[in-house]
Parts: structure tokens; C-alpha cells; sequence
């Protein structure tokens, strides 16, 4: 039987695909850069799949439902027993996204000049460890910058080369050890429940914390539920469980796999003095910690939004589109990332257009061309993200250079989904005319956002 949407859709928002003339003016009034673009604009907008998907009528329901009460509302207490229910942690604070979480907490573990170790470190995490005095190192295996190998869990750290790393600096110089799920910057890669016992076991030998940067955890265990033998039979809640068993505490931008348009989670599964005084910490910074920076509504949809999202049903839907987004790509000799991975499907711009060096950003010059092509934004993720080293001030080059196109939860179809395929097949027939960019104006952290750009003659 063919597969189709466990959903039928019952509101819809239209979207307008401009004259090509408009589009080309947009891009150069962006400067260059997606980010600028106005959303009216853009014609299928695969830019993030944060806070960019659609919320179920339950969801909607749950907004009438907010008591704005300042302190104890009601929904704070469904949405830590969402937690409960499903991750097993007891202790919960919300905040407005991850990167709240991350303000609020990476103070409170990182000593200046300590190292955060991780598999791979998303742009804001990296800086927040950055601002709290620490200096983010990624451990992910080597497979993962080869995308043209399979490897089921490419999100997974190198064990050993961590272990020598934590070693020959010594464990006074590590913070704690991050395991992000899926691994983002990777492309969406999930980590192996063994990968993430080894870790903890390296953890505990070491005397280390465990944490996750849990964006996309319920993705990471469909994955797991799909690849790892044993798990084949486990429900997506015991696998989720299992998880965030060999964590202390995680951070979470719920504007992920939480089904929401804004919000986050700071949890602790055991830790009472760490949730003491992050609880502390949260209230200067998102709010008093019963509802930290989300309205009493925000809080509803996301206490609803967590049990939709490790759906079985949903998940399948959700990993499909990707799959299919990337297979269509495939097929037509557009070199991606591989396996695809939960959340969007990576095009691998060092391949597509080798004539465009690092420092001329190739997978900006393609989001750039597939805008004007077909109204698609997407975002880079190479050198034009990963910026300058902080002590040098020389260019980065990032041993990727990906186009990320960042499929919205519950929000595209798979029509959508061919005219961006169709788009980027026709542009790779012109590959070689593509041009790189440099900068007209960069600003000194996160340049991406705001960065205008101007084509290299
Ligand atoms: C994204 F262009 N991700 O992937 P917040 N951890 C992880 C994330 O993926 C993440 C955060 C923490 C985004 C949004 C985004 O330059 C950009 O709720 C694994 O966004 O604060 C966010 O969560 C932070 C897009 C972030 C960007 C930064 O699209």
C-alpha cells in the first residue's frame, strides 16, 4: 500500500512563488544572504526545521488552555510530567529555546578555559561554551566527514580518541562531556545507544558528567529503533528513556522534535543542587522558573507536543519525507550526504561545485542559486558558519561544506518536495558557472545572520 500522511489538513497558509525578476532583486537587497530574505518571499522555506512546523489541532486546543498564572500555572506541571512520562526526568525548567538553556546552565559547569567535549557542537552551543569561558572540541568519527560512505550512526564520537584526548590534558581541564542527538551538524546523524554507553562508561572512569543537547531525540531513537539490533522490538518511549538514563541532565531546543513554534527544556534526572541553582540562574535571565521565558500557553502546546512527537506513526511520516527528499537527489547525481539523516537532507557543495574554494563559501553560492532558481531558501553549513579561529582571526575552513535543506515537521508535501529536487537537478547542469562570495560586511560573532555578501568576479 502507498504510504501517505497521518494527517489530514484542515488549515493551510498560502505561499507565493515571486517572478524571477523579484527574486533576484530580494537577493541582492538580502546582501546575499537567505537570512535576509523576507519569509514572503520565499516560496518553500527549508531554512530551519526550528519552530518552522505545523502544531496539531490538539496542540491548538491546549493554547486555550494556558493559565498565565506568574507563578505555578498549571501548564508548567503538565509539561514536567510530559517530561516525566517519557524521559524520565523529575526535574524541569522551561526556557524560551536551547539556547536559553544553554546561557542558563554552561556557567554553572564550564571553569574558564576548560574544554566541553562533544560529538559535534551545533553554532550556538559552541558559543555558549565560548561565552562561559570554555573552548568546545568535537569527537565525532571520522565517517561522518566522508558522506559519500554509509555508516548508520555517523553522529557517533571517536571513544578513543576522546579518551586520549581527556588524557593528555587531564580531567581538571575538561568541563563535561555533550552528546548531541541527532548529531545536527553532521547532517542530521544519529548516535548508537552503544556509542552513547561507551561514552557514559568514559564518563564514569573519568569521573565526567554526561550531558545531552537533546534537540532532536526522537528522531535519534526512531534511528535507533530502525538500526541498532536489539532495539527493534522496544517502543520509541523505552528507547527514549534508555537514553536519557546515561545522561545527569540535558538541553533542549523544543522547537524541534517538541512539535512547537517556540520553547526549550533545562532537566536534571538526579542532581538537586544543579537544578537548585540553575532554577536561580533562570530567573534573571528567562523568567521566574514555572514558566521561564513561555507564556502559560507555549507550555500546553509543548507538554502535548512532546507526546506527539515520539509518535511511531509521526516519526515514520517524518523520517520518510526526508528519505524521499534525499533519494529524489540521489537519483538525479546530486551528491548528499549518506545516509540522509532526521531533519533535512545535506548536499555535499565541495562535490557539486569543486571550482568554488572554502573561503568563497560553495554551499552559499548554491543556496544563493536555488533561491533564484526556484524560490527554496536553504542555509550553509561550511566555512561561512563556522567563522574565524577565535585566537588567529584567520578563515576556518570547515572540513564540510553542506547545504543544508531543513525540512519543517508536519508543514511540506512530497510535491513540495520535487520541485525543490527538480530545482537543484537543473542547477547542477550549470554547476560550473556558479560563482563563490566574499564579504561587503561581517560582523565579529555569528556573522551568518546579518553578514552581506557580494558575488567574486
Ligand atoms: C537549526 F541557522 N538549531 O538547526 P535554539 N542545539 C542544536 C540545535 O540544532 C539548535 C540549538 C541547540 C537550529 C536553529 C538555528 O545559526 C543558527 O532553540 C543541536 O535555536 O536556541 C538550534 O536551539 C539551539 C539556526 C540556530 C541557525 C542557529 O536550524
Amino acid at each position: 500500500m502507498k504510504f501517505a500522511e497521518p494527517f489530514r489538513i484542515k488549515m493551510i497558509e498560502p505561499i507565493r512563488l515571486i517572478p524571477k525578476v523579484e527574486r533576484e532583486k530580494a537577493l541582492v537587497d538580502a546582501g546575499y544572504n537567505p537570512f535576509a530574505l523576507k519569509g514572503e518571499d520565499v516560496y518553500i522555506d527549508l531554512l530551519t526545521d526550528s519552530g518552522t512546523g505545523a502544531m496539531s489541532d490538539y496542540q491548538w486546543a491546549g493554547l486555550m488552555q494556558g493559565d498565565e498564572s506568574y507563578a505555578g500555572s498549571r501548564n508548567y506541571f503538565n509539561l514536567a510530567k510530559s517530561v516525566e512520562d517519557i524521559i524520565g526526568y523529575p526535574y524541569t525548567i522551561p526556557v524560551h529555546q536551547g539556547r536559553g538553556a544553554e546561557q542558563v546552565l554552561f556557567p554553572l559547569l564550564i571553569k574558564k578555559g576548560q574544554y566541553v567535549l562533544g560529538n559535534m557542537h551545533f553554532d550556538t552551543t559552541k558559543a555558549h561554551i565560548e561565552l562561559a569561558g570554555g573552548r568546545a572540541l568535537n569527537f565525532v568519527i571520522k565517517e561522518a566527514y566522508d558522506t559519500t560512505s554509509y555508516h548508520p550512526f555517523k553522529g557517533n564520537f571517536d571513544v578513543e580518541k576522546m579518551e586520549a584526548f581527556i588524557q593528555e590534558k587531564g580531567v581538571d581541564q575538561i568541563a563535561f562531556l555533550l552528546i548531541t542527538i541527532t548529531c545536527n551538524s553532521a547532517g542530521g546523524q544519529p548516535v548508537s545507544m552503544e556509542n552513547i554507553r561507551t561514552v557514559t562508561a568514559l564518563g564514569a572512569k573519568y569521573g565526567l558528567k554526561v550531558l545531552f543537547d537533546a534537540a532532536r531525540f526522537a528522531e535519534n531513537s526512531f534511528f535507533i529503533k530502525q538500526r541498532e539490533s536489539g532495539y527493534e522490538n522496544k517502543s520509541i518511549v523505552e528507547i527514549v528513556r534508555e537514553t536519557f538514563q546515561y545522561g545527569m541532565a540535558f538541553t533542549m531546543s523544543a522547537k524541534k522534535d517538541g512539535l512547537v513554534n517556540i520553547g526549550g527544556l533545562l532537566c536534571f534526572k538526579e542532581d538537586k543542587d544543579l537544578f537548585a541553582q540553575a532554577r536561580s540562574m533562570t530567573v534573571p535571565m528567562e523568567g521566574f522558573p514555572t514558566y521561564g521565558g513561555l507564556a502559560g500557553r507555549d507550555m500546553e502546546a509543548l507538554a502535548r507536543g512532546l507526546r506527539e512527537g515520539v509518535d511511531e506513526t509521526y516519526l515514520a511520516y517524518r523520517i520518510r519525507q526526508v528519505k524521499y527528499l534525499g533519494d529524489r537527489l540521489a537519483e538525479g547525481g546530486v551528491p548528499i550526504q549518506t545516509p540522509v539523516g532526521g531533519h533535512a537532507v545535506f548536499v555535499d557543495a565541495k562535490k557539486f561545485l569543486p571550482h568554488i574554494p572554502a573561503h568563497q563559501f560553495p554551499a552559499h553560492s548554491l543556496a544563493n542559486e536555488l533561491y533564484l532558481e526556484a524560490g527554496v531558501r536553504s542555509v550553509e553549513i561550511g566555512s561561512f558558519l563556522l567563522g574565524r579561529d577565535p585566537e588567529t582571526g584567520e578563515q576556518s575552513e570547515s572540513p564540510m561544506e553542506l547545504l543544508r535543506l531543513t525540512i519543517p515537521r508536519r508543514t511540506y508535501t512530497d510535491n513540495h518536495m520535487d520541485v525543490v529536487a527538480d530545482a537543484l537537478i537543473a542547477i547542477k547542469e550549470r554547476a560550473h558557472t556558479l560563482k563563490g562570495y566574499t564579504f561587503e560586511y561581517e560582523p565579529p560573532i555569528l556573522r551568518h545572520f546579518t553578514a552581506r555578501l557580494k558575488p567574486v568576479e
